[in-house]
């Protein structure tokens, strides 16, 4: 096995003979109560899944095993001459559960690099959809058609022991995040390059060699690509795209499944997708005023409309944060530090002055401040990146780092099939009326 692999195992032993004592301990104790508008609001608030790699705190934000995004700006390695961290290091510390020194970095950059080849196959599916074609379902398609790599599916046809699941999860996972930099920049080079290709630089970086291989050599937009694939890398267990990598994953689906799986979760407007809606609904608001630079009062009329028309705000509001997200808070520091003057940004911070009263005096919206989604795309565009469409292949490039850290766990770990009760609204009428129960 390789070092990074052997640190895994012997860190998942640990965790397993942990978890089990404390289930032996105290495995019947009570962990809250379930109301019923929760069962019929997207379980809000319901404890209901173990994920060791973060942990969302409503006020505070995301927390990568104990670290909050300044802390891994400061602690985690850095590419040489750059200053925003490698998210290869965020990987390390999600799978292996403590900091990665630079020579820990580099074996997981090595790891990436000699697994990165994309077989032929891949690209002739990805071709054979039409050009218009959404991104997400090209990418989604890409990720299925690798799937025929998958180790997991082979040894598992074959016989594969339950003790040893973890192992092909393992390579699988590091398989396939070593491969989504070249399906996603051939994407893009496909739909929006003239289908002219850039090779891989086998010196670069992870997120660096994505940059290039996309077409962008800035070395402020390969500092971007890393601060971007670092904070998209996860968010707690609960979020759609992780749940269902993990939903999927404990039916024993391979990585390229549960993954792709994912990233159908990603692509919903209320969730990835936002990227891309918050970039399109900027443009229309410039091109309805006919301004680059619309002043507060012209936004708060714009969101007003897009109140009225019953559509939300996107880029605003979270099903657990209640403040201000600090992925928004450090992708507004890049802006600041790179490019104060660029008027989409600007727009960007203007919306930040204006949106959150609105939403607030509306008095049902828990809460009214932006997301990561709000800033990501006015970042992008400044560096030439307009293809708003593409926005989420890249959250999902990074996404990939969490979900499947997490799927390495899942399976050391033996977590069980995932199937929770349901229950009929007749059932509901029976239990409020003094018949039967909602629970075994
Ligand atoms: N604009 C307008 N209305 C909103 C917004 C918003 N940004 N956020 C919440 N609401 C509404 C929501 O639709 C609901 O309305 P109703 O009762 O009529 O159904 C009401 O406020 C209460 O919703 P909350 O409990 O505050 O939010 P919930 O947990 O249900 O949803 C989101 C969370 C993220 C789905 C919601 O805030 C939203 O739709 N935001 C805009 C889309 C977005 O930015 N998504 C990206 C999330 C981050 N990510 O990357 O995944
Ligand atoms: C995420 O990054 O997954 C989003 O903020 C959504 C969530 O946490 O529910």
């Amino acid at each position: 096995m390789g070092i990074i692999k052997d640190r895994f195992k012997t860190k998942a032993d640990e965790a397993n003979v942990e978890i089990k004592a404390l289930l032996k301990e105290h495995g019947s104790k009570k962990i809250g109560e379930v109301t019923l508008a929760q069962i019929y609001q997207g379980m809000r608030g319901i404890t209901g899944l173990v994920t060791e790699t973060s942990l969302l705190d409503a006020q505070e934000g995301i927390r990568f095993r104990g670290y909050t995004i300044p802390e891994l700006q400061e602690k985690l390695p850095k590419a040489d001459g750059g200053s925003e961290p490698l998210p290869e290091g965020l990987f390390y510390l999600m799978l292996i559960g403590e900091l990665p020194t630079a020579t820990d970095v580099s074996a997981v950059t090595d790891i990436l690099q000699r697994r990165s080849h994309v077989p032929n196959h891949v690209f002739a599916t990805i071709d054979a959809l039409p050009l218009s074609t959404h991104p997400m379902t090209m990418f989604v398609v890409g990720i299925m058609a690798l799937q025929t790599e998958s180790c997991f599916a082979k040894q598992y046809a074959k016989g594969l022991n339950k003790k040893d699941y973890w192992s092909a999860t393992f390579d699988d996972s590091m398989d396939l995040i070593a491969r989504l930099p070249r399906i996603a920049a051939y994407i893009y080079r496909r739909k929006y390059k003239n289908n002219e290709h850039i090779h891989p630089d086998g010196l670069l970086d992870w997120s660096g060699n994505l940059a290039h291989m996309m077409g962008y050599d800035d070395q402020s937009f390969h500092e971007l690509m890393r601060l971007y694939m670092t904070i998209h890398a996860d968010h707690e267990g609960g979020n759609v795209s992780a749940h269902t990598t993990h939903l999927v994953g404990s039916a024993l689906g391979d990585a390229y499944q549960s993954f792709a799986a994912g990233m159908n979760g990603l692509a919903g407007p209320l969730h990835g997708l936002a990227n891309q809606e918050v970039i399109k609904w900027i443009f229309e608001m410039r091109n309805e005023l006919g301004s680059e630079n619309p002043s507060n009062e012209q936004i708060a009329e714009y969101v007003q409309k897009t109140l009225a028309s019953g559509k939300v705000v996107p880029g605003y509001g979270h099903a657990v944060l209640r403040k201000t997200d600090p992925r928004f808070t450090a992708q507004m520091e890049f802006g600041k530090k790179h490019m104060p003057d660029d008027p989409l940004v600007q727009t960007v911070w203007n919306i930040y002055e204006t949106v959150p009263p609105i939403l607030q005096s509306l008095g049902k919206i828990k809460n009214p401040w932006p997301n990561v989604d709000a800033h990501s795309g006015a970042l992008l565009v400044h560096y030439g990146l307009v293809e708003y469409e593409f926005y989420t292949v890249l959250f999902g490039v990074s996404r990939a780092l969490g979900v499947l850290a997490s799927l390495c766990w899942d399976r050391a770990l033996g977590f069980a099939l995932e199937r929770p009760k349901s229950v009929t609204t007749q059932l509901v009428k029976d239990w409020i009326a003094g018949n039967g129960e909602l629970w075994e």
